[in-house]
């Protein structure tokens, strides 16, 4: 409905956006696959996450730009920025200020868009406030719209973080080429987290060309020694570094 709403807002539909990504007037991207390839293993993906429908509020007041520039400075390889404002209160505000803060740091990390995506136009809107990639969600979307959204967001220079929650799910990701394919340890219908759930789904990726991500539970370093034995590549990170005290101290270890 947002999204309706917007496209039919003078200066900011579709054809407003192309115009604006053809002038090259979105800040430049840079490739999440590098970022991760060339950063620490496993790459750390640290969330600004303000609150959750799981959770309720997590960390309202959060300032996001200075909370990006914590992730940065703690060696985060991605920062991603929930934008979505129901449920998580996050906004796009989030993601450019997120963005502007870390933006003259050498090998910044890269910005990711976590959003509920299911139209071009968030992928543009994504890319022209700074987005480095975008989360596209396997569940959500059926697979010839999960294909189209999958290019257009390569076509804009962005290999998006593909996310599963099953083996069926998994194979569609890994048919469609996604590279980066996050395995969400949280069921989206019941919120439970099983970290398990990436653990299984692990073998389906082995000998691939595919960095595999475990996402949500995450909040001991216990949890991400384990998935280093099993080939995880990343691991995302959000409510834990979103409630630690010392964020650095907490990355640290
Ligand atoms: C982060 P956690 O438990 O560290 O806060 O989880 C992340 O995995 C979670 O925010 C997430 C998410 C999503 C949010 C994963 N997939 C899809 C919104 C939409």
């Amino acid at each position: 409905q947002d999204v309706e709403q917007a496209k039919s807002t003078p200066g900011t539909t579709p054809a407003d956006l192309d115009t604006l990504l053809s002038l090259n007037l979105a800040p430049p991207v840079i490739s999440v696959v590098d970022r991760l390839k060339s950063g620490p293993k496993p790459g750390l993906m640290a969330e600004i996450k303000r609150a959750s429908p799981s959770k309720g509020d997590i960390a309202l007041t959060a300032n996001a730009a200075s909370q990006a520039l914590t992730y940065a400075l703690g060696g985060a390889s991605v920062i991603s920025v929930l934008t979505e404002p129901k449920w998580f209160k996050g906004s796009i505000l989030d993601m450019s200020l997120a963005r502007r803060a870390i933006e003259a740091l050498p090998n910044r990390p890269a910005i990711l868009r976590k959003e509920f995506i299911f139209d071009e136009y968030q992928i543009a809107e994504a890319r022209l406030h700074g987005a480095d990639t975008v989360l596209l969600i396997v569940a959500m979307l059926p697979t010839p719209q999960l294909k189209a959204l999958y290019s257009y967001s390569i076509g804009l220079g962005m290999e998006p973080l593909v996310e599963v929650n099953n083996a069926t799910e998994m194979q569609t990701a890994l048919d469609l080429g996604a590279k980066i394919i996050g395995v969400n340890n949280r069921n989206l219908h019941d919120f439970n987290v099983d970290m398990g759930t990436t653990s299984r789904l692990a073998d389906m990726t082995a000998g691939r060309d595919v960095i595999l991500c475990a996402l949500s539970g995450i909040s001991s370093s216990e949890d991400v020694r384990q998935y280093i034995d099993q080939g995880v590549g990343a691991v995302l990170v959000g409510e834990s570094l979103m409630r630690a005290t010392d964020t650095t101290a907490f990355i640290r270890e």
